[in-house]
């Protein structure tokens, strides 16, 4: 594997979940395959579990790993092409990711969307410049339309815990303050289309996902109707894909709460993290017994050790 932007970049998702499993109980099996190699992660915006846990499957492959947040500590980057760089930014793309890729064998890269653009965003402008001028293999540790990493962490995290062989899924929109990337649930969309589940996704009018991630996804928005009978409640916010990175007021009674769990099949509660307490989550959910944030959290470091995996095959 030379590229992990999507579910699109993976054969047999199953035997990748597999092998992520596999890796849980075998962390340190593969560390000759790591050995000497170098793994450069690279941050345009804040992380907590994407940074650590990549950074602690490379180490459980052997890996060195070398982290750069570059939105604090980095030169202020140019993105377009063509300017004339007499403003704020100090250093392009194309030089940055051509030296980044003379220190790394692999380079993870975190790269959030502006929420203004919504052709400059669903183009993965950035993230597709940074893989042309790197010239090494690339995970996306969040790009502005996926996070893939995640969603392979979610898939393993069902099918370590499901109970039923096809598990009803549904994916529950969510309060919030602030306008939120559509990443999350674009890719956690189009992971479980491909997985073996019956997936619903229910949220508020207007907060319609783009097309192209949902295709075989059930689609409502009576939040009581969609949770019935659900083994698993994916909880995420985000914002309009038209009007583009837009928020309407009047959803916040859509915040889970135990009474809206009986109607489902004792439900186990998922989120990406982070998350508001008490705006996106009741305190009541994620102290409750229904909640796996913590485990599926930890899920995070096999589903990149995986696809860490994958690409140091593809290297030797
Ligand atoms: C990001 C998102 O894409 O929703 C990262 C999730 C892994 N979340 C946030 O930016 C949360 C910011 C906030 O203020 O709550």
């Amino acid at each position: 594997m030379k590229l992990f932007s999507s579910v699109n970049d993976v054969t047999d998702i199953q035997s990748l979940v597999k092998e992520a499993l596999h890796l849980k109980q075998n962390p340190y099996a593969y560390q000759q395959l790591g050995k000497n190699k170098t793994l450069g992660l690279v941050f345009l915006n804040p992380s907590l579990r994407t940074r650590m846990s990549t950074q602690k499957a490379g180490l459980n492959l052997g890996m060195n790993v070398m982290v750069l947040n570059m939105d604090k500590e980095g030169w202020a980057l140019e993105l377009q092409d063509g300017v004339i760089m007499n403003s704020n930014t100090v250093e392009h793309i194309r030089e940055a990711a051509a030296v980044l890729g003379q220190y790394a064998d692999i380079i993870g890269l975190r790269s959030f969307p502006g929420l203004k653009d919504r052709n400059d965003d669903y183009s993965e402008n950035i993230f597709n410049k940074f893989v042309k001028y790197c010239g090494v293999p690339v995970v996306s540790l969040e790009s502005a339309t996926r996070h893939p990493l995640q969603s392979l962490a979610d898939l393993v995290t069902i099918e370590e815990l499901k109970t039923t062989p096809r598990p009803k899924v549904v994916m529950t929109w969510a309060p919030h303050i602030k306008a939120l990337p559509q990443a999350v649930p674009n890719s956690f969309a189009e992971w479980m289309c491909k997985a073996d589940v019956d997936f619903t996704i229910v949220h508020p009018r207007g907060y319609e996902l783009c097309g192209d991630f949902t295709q075989g996804a059930t689609i409502t928005h009576n939040q009581d109707e969609a949770l019935a009978d659900a083994d698993f409640i994916y909880v995420k916010n985000w914002s309009a894909y038209e009007p583009y990175g837009k928020i309407f007021s009047g959803n916040e009674d859509w915040m889970l709460t135990n009474e809206r769990l009986k109607i489902t099949n004792n439900a186990k509660i998922m989120h990406c993290l982070p998350v508001r307490r008490n705006l996106e989550l009741s305190d009541e959910i994620l102290d409750g017994k229904n909640s796996i944030v913590v485990h599926e959290a930890a899920n995070r470091v096999w589903a990149a050790q995986a696809v860490l995996k994958r690409m140091l095959e593809t290297l030797s």
